[in-house]
C-alpha cells in the first residue's frame, strides 16, 4: 500500500513540475514576445529626402536612456509594419543578442513602398553623377536618412550600421555606395546583385517558378503615388498544387499574360488614369535579353563606388536558391574595388535561414548539424556589429576574411582569403560509359532526346511554391535514371576531395534544333552504407543519396553574350561555357563525384522552344519542338580544388 501511495505522490509531483515548467516556458515565450514593448520605445517619422519625398521611418529606442547607442537600420520594400506607435514587433534587429544588448533599431519603407511617398522602381538605377536634388536613388535616400537620424534621434552615438536579407540586403549594399560618413558597418545578406542573374533569371533563363511572386513588384498602386499601408498586389491563383502539370498544360509563356491584365488580376486596382503600365511581368517579357533595362538596375557594376570607410560583412547560404550570384559577386567586387574591411560568411543554409533559431540545421531533407544559425548570430554577426559600432572599429575585429562551412565535412573553416590559399584548378572530362575522368579520351558524341512534352522535373516532388528552395539539396537519383539526363561519375573516392570556389563547365554540344538550354548539376553520391539521418522523411534514407551540391543553367542563345543572343547552327559542334557559383564541399572518401547534364529543368525555368525565336515570351505553340542533343566527350568541368 505504502509503495502505491509513494508512486502516486511521485506522479503528482512530476505532473506539478511539468505543468509549472510549461507555465514557465509559456511565460518565457510571453516575455520574449513582449520584450520589445517592455524595453523599447517606438516612434514613427516621415523623413524628407532632398527632392521633398517623405520616407516613412520607424525608430525603436532602448528605454534605458542612461547611455548612448549606435543605430542599426534596415531599409525594405516589404514594409516596416506594424504601423502605429502602440504596435511593436516581437523581435527587432539582426538577432536577439543585438536586440537584448540595446541598440537603436530603425526600419524604413523605401521610396514608393507602403507608407513612403514617391514612385517605386524595382532595383532603382544608381545615378553616378547627381547634378540636382531631383537626382535621387537608394544611395541618396540612405544618405539623407542617416543625416536626419544622427542629428535628430536621442542617445545615438553617431555610428550607423545597416543590414538586410535579400531585397533588404540589396539596399544594405546600396548604402555603401557614396556612403554617409556616419555609416560604419554594413551586412548585405543574400543580397540581390542583378535580377538577370538572381531570383527571376539565371543566365538568361526565366525562372517560371517565380511566376506567382512577379506581382510582388511593379503592380501600380490603386491610387497612383499615394502611400498605402495594405498590400496592393495579390498573387495569381494557379488553383493547383501541381505546378509542373499546370505550366506544361499552359503551354507558351504568352498564355500567362492573362494573369496580368487588370480585368482578371484580383486586386482592388483598376489602372488609374495616367499610371504607366509598369507591371514587372511586362518588363520581364518585353526585355528577354540583358539590355539597358537590366544593366542599369544591376548593382554589381557600381561597387567601385562602395566606400572603404564602411566595414562590410557579406552573408550567404551555400544552398540559397534565390540569391547566390548577388552575395558572392558583392563580396568579390567590394574586395576588388576597395581597400576597406570586407569579409564573407557562407553557411549550409537556404535563403535567409541564418536569421532564424532553428535548432537542427537542415536544408530540405538534408541535415548539416545543430544550432548552426545560433552559432553564427552569437559569435559572428553580433561580434561584427559590436566591434564597428561600439568598439574601436579597427581591423582587429577578431573575425576572419572568410568564415565558411564545408558542407561535405559539415564543419566551419576560416581563411585569410576566398577562395582559400592553396586552391588549384582541376579538370575532369565527361567521358564515355558515364565516366568522369581526369584524362580526355578520343572524342565521341553522346546523344539524348529533349522531349518538350516530358521535360525533366527540377525535383521529385514539384509543388506550387512562393519561390523555389528545397530542390537545392534534393536527391537527384530520380533524374539520373532518365534517358534525357546524361550522368558522368568518378570511381569511389579513395581520399577526400575538397571543392572550394567556382566551377566552370566547358561543354562541347550540338543540337538538331537552333536553340537549347544547358543545365549542369554537381552531385555528391553517398555510399550505400552511410548512416541514416533521423531527420530525413521516413521513406528517405541516406543510403546512395545523390546530394546536389551546385547546379546552374545557361540559355544557349546567350553563350557568347547576354545582350546579343544567337541561334545554334543545327548539328554543328558548339562551345557552351557555364559558370557555376562557388561551393565549399568535401566529397569524402567512399563517396563519388557525379555530374549530370540535361536541357530541361521544369518548371524551375521556362521551356525552351528549341527552335530560335527572337523572344520566347512571345513564342507560339508551333515553335516548340522536340530535338536531339549531343554532348561530346571532350566536354570538361574545371573544379577549384583545395589541396
Ligand atoms: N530576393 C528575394 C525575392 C525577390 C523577388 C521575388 C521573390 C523573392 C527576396 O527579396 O526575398
Amino acid at each position: 500500500m505504502k509503495r502505491v501511495f509513494r508512486s502516486l505522490l511521485l506522479m503528482f509531483i512530476l505532473a506539478l513540475a511539468i505543468s509549472s515548467c510549461k507555465k514557465n516556458t509559456k511565460k518565457e515565450v510571453q516575455q520574449e514576445n513582449t520584450y520589445v514593448a517592455d524595453n523599447y520605445t517606438k516612434k514613427e517619422v516621415d523623413i524628407e529626402m532632398r527632392d521633398g519625398a517623405k520616407l516613412h521611418t520607424t525608430i525603436y529606442s532602448p528605454k534605458d536612456t542612461s547611455k548612448e547607442y549606435p543605430i542599426l537600420m534596415q531599409r525594405t520594400p516589404y514594409s516596416s509594419r506594424p504601423y502605429g506607435e502602440e504596435n511593436f514587433r516581437e523581435q527587432i534587429g539582426p538577432n536577439i543578442h543585438l536586440m537584448k544588448e540595446g541598440n537603436i533599431i530603425v526600419y524604413q519603407d523605401v521610396r514608393g513602398r507602403w507608407l513612403s511617398e514617391g514612385h517605386y522602381e524595382n532595383m532603382r538605377a544608381y545615378i553616378p553623377n547627381k547634378t540636382s536634388d531631383q537626382d535621387v536613388d537608394e544611395s541618396s535616400d540612405t544618405y539623407d536618412t542617416i543625416e536626419w537620424l544622427v542629428n535628430n534621434v536621442d542617445n545615438n552615438n553617431g555610428k550607423v550600421g545597416v543590414w538586410g536579407i535579400s531585397y533588404p540586403g540589396y539596399y544594405a549594399t546600396y548604402a555603401t555606395i557614396d556612403a554617409h560618413p556616419a555609416l560604419k558597418a554594413a551586412s548585405p545578406q543574400a543580397c540581390i546583385g542583378d535580377f538577370f542573374f538572381d531570383d527571376f533569371h539565371h543566365n538568361g533563363a526565366y525562372l517560371l517558378s517565380y511566376f506567382r511572386v512577379t506581382s510582388l513588384f511593379g503592380t501600380p498602386r490603386p491610387n497612383n503615388d499615394q502611400p498605402i499601408d495594405t498590400a496592393w498586389y495579390t498573387f495569381p491563383d494557379l488553383q493547383t498544387e501541381d505546378q509542373y502539370q499546370f505550366f506544361l498544360d499552359a503551354g507558351p509563356l504568352k498564355n500567362l499574360n492573362s494573369f496580368f491584365e487588370y480585368e482578371t488580376v484580383d486586386t482592388p486596382t483598376m489602372r488609374p488614369e495616367g499610371v504607366t503600365d509598369d507591371y514587372f511581368w511586362n518588363e520581364i517579357k518585353e526585355h528577354p535579353n540583358y539590355d539597358e533595362l537590366w544593366q542599369s538596375r544591376g548593382l554589381i557594376q557600381h561597387l567601385d563606388k562602395s566606400k572603404s570607410h564602411v566595414a562590410t560583412m557579406i552573408v550567404g547560404g551555400w544552398f540559397d536558391a534565390e540569391d547566390l550570384y548577388g552575395p558572392l559577386e558583392t563580396y568579390k567586387n567590394i574586395e576588388k574595388h576597395t581597400d576597406g574591411y570586407n569579409t564573407m560568411v557562407f553557411g549550409p543554409w537556404d535563403h535567409g535561414r541564418w536569421a532564424r533559431r532553428n535548432g537542427r540545421s537542415l536544408v530540405g531533407n538534408y541535415y548539416f548539424g545543430d544550432s548552426i544559425s545560433e552559432f553564427y548570430q552569437e559569435n559572428i554577426e553580433t561580434k561584427f556589429f559590436n566591434h564597428f559600432l561600439k568598439g574601436d572599429g579597427g581591423d582587429n575585429s577578431g573575425l576572419p576574411e572568410a568564415y565558411v562551412f564545408d558542407s561535405g565535412r559539415k564543419a566551419w573553416k576560416t581563411y585569410d582569403s576566398w577562395p582559400p590559399p592553396g586552391v588549384e584548378k582541376q579538370t575532369m572530362f565527361l567521358s564515355r560509359n558515364q565516366n568522369l575522368t581526369s584524362d580526355s579520351e578520343d572524342v565521341e558524341g553522346i546523344q539524348f532526346i529533349s522531349d518538350i512534352k516530358k521535360p525533366v522535373p527540377y525535383s521529385e516532388d514539384v509543388k506550387t511554391v512562393f519561390t523555389p528552395r528545397k530542390y537545392m539539396t534534393d536527391d537527384q537519383r530520380f533524374a539520373a535514371r532518365r534517358s534525357d539526363v546524361l550522368v558522368f561519375e568518378t570511381e569511389v573516392m579513395e581520399e577526400d576531395l575538397t571543392l572550394a570556389g567556382d566551377i566552370m563547365a566547358n561543354l562541347k554540344v550540338a543540337t538538331t534544333g537552333t536553340a537549347a538550354d544547358w543545365i549542369v548539376k554537381v552531385i555528391d553520391v553517398h555510399p550505400g552504407d552511410v548512416e541514416t539521418n533521423e531527420e530525413m522523411q521516413d521513406h528517405l534514407k541516406m543510403s546512395n543519396y545523390h546530394l546536389m551540391v551546385r547546379s546552374e543553367v545557361l540559355r544557349g542563345r546567350f553563350r557568347n553574350s547576354f545582350s546579343e543572343p544567337e541561334p545554334f547552327t543545327p548539328n554543328k559542334k558548339t562551345d557552351v561555357n557555364i559558370k557555376l557559383q562557388d561551393v565549399f564541399h568535401t566529397i569524402k572518401k567512399g563517396h563519388k563525384l557525379q555530374i549530370q547534364v540535361q536541357s530541361t529543368w521544369f518548371p524551375l525555368i521556362d521551356l525552351n522552344p528549341q527552335t530560335y525565336v527572337d523572344n520566347i515570351f512571345k513564342a507560339d505553340e508551333e515553335d516548340f519542338k522536340t530535338q536531339t542533343h549531343t554532348v561530346y566527350t571532350d566536354s570538361s568541368i574545371e573544379f577549384s580544388v583545395l589541396k
